[in-house]
């Protein structure tokens, strides 16, 4: 299936626009245009002389990644989705770099808390700054865009990814592994949270299934595996300096100690979201860090529903908790909610993601994601808001159907690190000229449903 949309691209432009800068020039040198303007200079290549990647990449010997390996592996991703077809990946990353890299990456991941903390403690200090990033969806090249614009992890610069590094766009696992060698390159400066797409359900629905099976054919199985069992170990929050909490959908509710035994049938397994809807409460930092996150799918019923509403629920500007019947699992929360959860864990912002602009269409009440980020509840306490890293979204669309949003991140400052600067930035162009992984016209229109028919087999 062609790609519906008519930019140039690196592999077929018009006769008269010059060629696009090579792969490593556009990543390392025309990419670097203000966040709010144009985000590439493809007419004006730099002609910097700039290293191949090295491939195939192998793990070092002594099991130790430095910068210099990474910024490889950026410019061999970059390099290889402009030079190579999809099934050659393992000719840059063989399965064996890939195994490494995976169960590194897993072993830290596991070991961290469901909320990661940055703080005094964890080097966070006076010349430190924290940058929150949103749903990237395997946008390969915005996201490399994006850790140029912003610098990359350094002592002073940490990272919290809000999760959704895979499914929609054609880069996701590329994406997703880049993203791995900056956490075990730098663990303590890079935190990658889990987003409602780090599931088997929606990988297996919105593309990256898909994807990995294209890239790594007869290892291709082998290779998904790894990734789901990395999923799992993501944490699922993180609170910076004590003020502000980041995840993918937001808040959660409390948990009773002794939930009610329910759902016995199993053939008719329709959706018990909780027939207490007046009981829903906020749920405690002790309960985040109790609950059990290692699950393929998080769970919409039962008693293990913290994950499902960290990754999947939504704000509302009606007050009020309440089950989110758009999405079939997670919540919906008000201003009365975001001020209590603040007020209640001392806290002056919540950072989360999880909505583009497809989302946000549907959502009267609530900004549009045009620019990149939403201000949602303004309350006594402080701010909720919505961060969206993904420009151009989703990048399969048809032409007249695209929104041509922009990107954002948000910069956390010293001393407080509670007051978000905002970065909005444009997609990367031209990009590589690719098939979807997932069928764009019939796959519902965004992420909001889960199709529970397809869940219980
Ligand atoms: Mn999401």
């Amino acid at each position: 299936m062609l790609e519906p949309e008519p930019p140039a691209t690196a592999v077929s432009l018009p006769s008269e626009t010059p060629p696009p800068p090579s792969s490593d020039e556009d990543f390392f040198s025309s990419a670097s245009a203000a966040s709010t303007s144009s985000a590439s200079s493809p007419l004006t290549p730099i002609p910097s002389p700039q290293p191949h990647p090295q491939i195939p990449i192998s793990w070092p010997q002594d099991g130790t990644l430095t910068l210099a390996w990474v910024t490889n592996l950026m410019l061999a991703f970059d390099w290889g989705s402009k030079n190579l077809p999809p099934a050659e990946l393992p000719s840059v990353l063989p399965v064996e770099a890939f195994d490494r890299l995976v169960l590194t990456a897993s072993k830290m991941l596991h070991k961290e808390p469901n909320c990661v903390r940055i703080d005094s403690g964890s080097g966070l200090g006076p010349e430190s700054r924290v940058v929150v990033v949103g749903d990237v969806h395997g946008q390969l090249h915005d996201v490399m865009f994006l850790l140029k614009d912003a610098g990359f992890p350094s002592d002073d610069r940490f990272f919290v990814f809000n999760g959704d590094y895979v499914d929609r766009g054609a880069w996701g696992l590329e994406t997703f592994l880049l993203l791995l060698a900056w956490k075990v390159f730098m663990p303590s400066r890079v935190f990658l949270l889990r987003g409602n797409h780090e599931s088997k359900y929606c990988t297996s629905v919105y593309g990256f299934e898909k994807e990995v099976l294209a890239k790594y054919t007869d290892r291709g199985k082998h290779v998904y595996r790894k990734c789901l069992g990395c999923f799992e170990g993501l944490p699922l929050a993180s609170i910076i300096g004590d003020k502000v909490y980041t995840a993918h959908g937001g808040i959660f509710r409390s948990i009773p100690v002794t939930p009610a035994k329910r759902a016995k049938g199993k053939k008719n397994r329709k959706i018990v979201l909780n027939p207490e809807v007046s009981a829903l409460s906020l749920g405690s930092l002790e309960e985040l860090l109790k609950a059990r996150r290692s699950v393929l799918d998080p769970p919409w019923e039962g008693a293990n529903l913290i994950p499902g509403d960290v990754l999947w629920s939504d704000p509302s500007m009606k007050p009020g908790l309440s089950p989110n019947k758009d999405r079939g699992i997670g919540l919906l929360w008000g201003p009365d909610c975001t001020e209590e959860f603040l007020k209640t864990l001392n806290l002056k912002l919540i950072i989360r993601s999880h909505e583009g602009p497809d989302a946000r269409e549907k959502r009267p009440g609530l900004g549009g994601m045009d620019v990149g980020y939403t201000i949602d509840h303004v309350v006594p306490s402080g701010k909720l808001i919505t961060v969206f890293s993904a420009p151009d979204y989703p990048q399969f669309q048809a032409t007249e159907d695209r929104y041509r949003n922009k990107g954002a991140y948000i910069i956390l400052e010293p001393p407080n690190f509670d007051v978000p600067v905002f970065r909005s930035f444009e997609a990367v162009t031209p990009r590589p000229k690719v098939n979807p992984y997932y069928d764009f016209e019939d796959v519902i229109d965004s992420d909001e449903e889960l199709d529970l028919a397809s869940m219980a087999t």
